[in-house]
């Protein structure tokens, strides 16, 4: 059978504030699996490449700004269904829409027009999972 992964990113904001841990410890909690973490400062090319589907709208730009603003902590996850039960961990996108429990919701705030500061992001398909596992981990091989 086929391992689901999706990758999780600590952007960041999560990364200054100190909620690292407190982050993988959900997805622990939850029962996925850590496969792989590392942290690391992101490029304007992966950037792009990451985020290619939002090119030319108007929160593009500071949002890869935001990304380029300090290390990362990009982490593969993995467990059945792991890729919408991240997504569901991770709450709505706005932090002050997003439910109380989940990341979002408990840990992000509304900064003003800063709306990309959301703590975390997650892949929001298998297919999406796996072209960003393979930009994020080059090598890796999973
Ligand atoms: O998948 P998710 O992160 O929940 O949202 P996307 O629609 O893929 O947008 C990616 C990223 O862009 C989001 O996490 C914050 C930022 N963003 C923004 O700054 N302003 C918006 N109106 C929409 C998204
Ligand atoms: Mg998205």
């Amino acid at each position: 059978e086929t391992i689901e992964r999706t990758l999780v990113l600590v952007k960041p904001d999560g990364v200054r504030r100190g909620l690292s841990g407190e982050i993988l410890r959900r997805i622990e909690a939850k029962g996925y699996t850590l496969a792989a973490a590392h942290l690391l400062d992101a490029t304007p090319e992966l950037l792009a490449a990451h985020y290619a589907e939002h090119e030319g709208k108007p929160f593009y730009q500071p949002l890869v700004d935001f990304m380029l603003s300090g290390k990362i902590l990009a982490v593969v996850a993995e467990g059945q269904g792991v890729v919408p039960g991240f997504r569901s961990l991770a709450g709505a996108t706005n932090p002050t829409e997003a439910a109380p429990g989940t990341i979002r919701g408990d840990l992000g705030r509304d900064w003003g027009l800063k709306v990309q500061q959301n703590l975390v992001h997650g892949s929001d398909s298998d297919e999406s999972a796996a072209r960003e596992i393979a930009l994020w981990f080059p090598g890796l091989g999973l």
